[in-house]
């Protein structure tokens, strides 16, 4: 299974690259974490994780930012053609984000690393253990 460690480059490559509305100026893990955090409680549930990663794996895939996944784009970043397959239910060759959202293949493989950001296993990512999952996945970074 190619796709964890691919996985998790890239959630790791997402929090340090600019996936958002200014290239030249990363956003800061704090701003990323509010981002994350969507309902403002300050804390981030596996929902709330879950869509955030998407949204982040899928600004980091779509190179051309034409709002879909090829499979040349999802190959070019690490990918495998069988995982696109897997994600690309629709069959239509291109991943669309409602189809992202859509798909228990992704969010099944966002399990292993909320676990591993949930220090406390308390079932919600707070502020710092968004930033120190941050700081254990320095090595990954390819
Ligand atoms: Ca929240
Ligand atoms: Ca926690």
């Amino acid at each position: 299974m190619k796709i964890i460690p691919a996985l998790l480059c890239l959630s790791v490559l997402a929090l340090l690259t600019s996936c958002a509305t200014n290239p030249k100026q990363p956003p800061t893990v704090d701003q990323l974490f509010d981002r994350a955090d969507a309902s403002g409680d300050g804390r981030v549930s596996r929902a709330e994780y879950e869509d955030f990663m998407i949204a982040q794996l899928f600004a980091q895939y779509d190179k051309s930012g034409d709002g879909f996944i090829t499979e040349a784009e999802f190959v070019a970043d690490g990918g495998t053609p069988e995982t696109f397959r897997a994600i690309n239910t629709s069959g239509t060759g291109r991943i669309s984000m409602e189809e992202a959202k859509a798909s228990k293949v992704i969010r099944q493989r966002l399990a292993l690393p909320f676990r591993e950001a949930d220090v406390d296993g308390s079932g919600f990512i707070t502020r710092a253990e968004f930033h120190a999952a941050r700081e254990r996945s320095r090595p990954y970074i390819r």
